[in-house]
């Protein structure tokens, strides 16, 4: 699929105005059964339970699929998810994750969060980061719909519109708002897909239907990312059987060991 170049324009503009924006009708519905049918299977192969699945509140996460099967992997090629991927992070864009999430009746990954940090934060009196900035993003996702999640009861993803620009963390309420405005479900037909700011405030809602909700997420970051943060080449030079016998040494460079690259 390829966009004309204004509608790519458009599409960024909300993407960075309002911290997402939907494109429809990306994968067709073969493509969409395609990656359905192999999330479950990764999903309920108990062999791949400890170092594949992550469960997050009752709701499961198959992390690295891009790992489990070259459907998944080509996926990050696709047109126009790496099109605009390239336009929102640079030619030399790089890749940070692919996970499936697959809600079941009743679960969700329904606490509101942004991910990892607050990037951008403000002090007390400054009330909001200015909306002429075009705030930097450094990594950020495709949120790709697996099945149709297209009424509240499916648990759509629901974000605080424009909340990225707050420079607050989300309130602890249950309806957090941001300059008037509350909680907005983003519905979505099987084979849409939503560009997502995760500094945005946002959750999965509880998936209330009698139907599986399964969302896949794209990620991708600036090109020193990885390097940054997960070089191969740190890995290599971590000292194999050198290492001082000491603990502090031992758990700054435990998460890189674990996983070298
Ligand atoms: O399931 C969703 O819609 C949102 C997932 C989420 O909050 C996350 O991956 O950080």
């Amino acid at each position: 699929m390829k966009l004309a170049t204004d509608e790519q324009q458009q599409i960024l503009a909300e993407f960075y105005r309002e911290g997402f924006a939907i494109v429809r009708n990306v994968l067709s519905g073969d493509e969409v059964k395609t990656l359905r049918e192999l999330a479950d299977r990764f999903l309920d192969d108990p062999s791949l339970e400890s170092t594949f699945i992550t469960p997050i509140l009752k709701t499961n996460v198959l992390r690295s699929t891009q790992a489990l099967h070259p459907a998944f992997a080509e996926l990050l090629v696709h047109e126009p998810l790496i099109r605009l991927a390239k336009a929102v992070l640079g030619k030399n864009v790089a890749f940070c994750g692919q996970n499936v999430i697959r809600s079941d009746t009743n679960t969700g990954i329904s606490m509101w969060h942004v991910d990892d940090l607050l990037e951008f934060p403000l002090p007390d009196d400054i009330p909001r980061h200015d909306a002429r900035i075009k705030l930097p993003v450094f990594w950020f996702s495709f949120q790709i719909a697996l099945s149709d999640i297209d009424s509240p009861e499916n648990g759509p993803t629901e974000v605080v519109p424009r909340s990225h620009y707050s420079g607050r963390d989300v309130p602890k309420v249950e309806r957090p708002e941001f300059e008037g405005r509350g909680p907005v479900p983003i519905l979505c037909k099987a084979g849409d897909v939503y560009l997502f700011n995760h500094q945005l405030w946002h959750r999965g809602s509880v998936n209330r239907s009698s139907r599986r909700r399964y969302l896949m997420q794209n990620q991708y970051c600036r090109a020193w990312g990885p390097y940054r943060f997960a070089s191969t080449d740190a890995a290599r030079r971590l000292p194999a059987d050198r290492m001082p016998d000491n603990p502090r040494l031992a758990q700054l460079l435990e998460p890189t060991r674990k996983t070298p690259g």
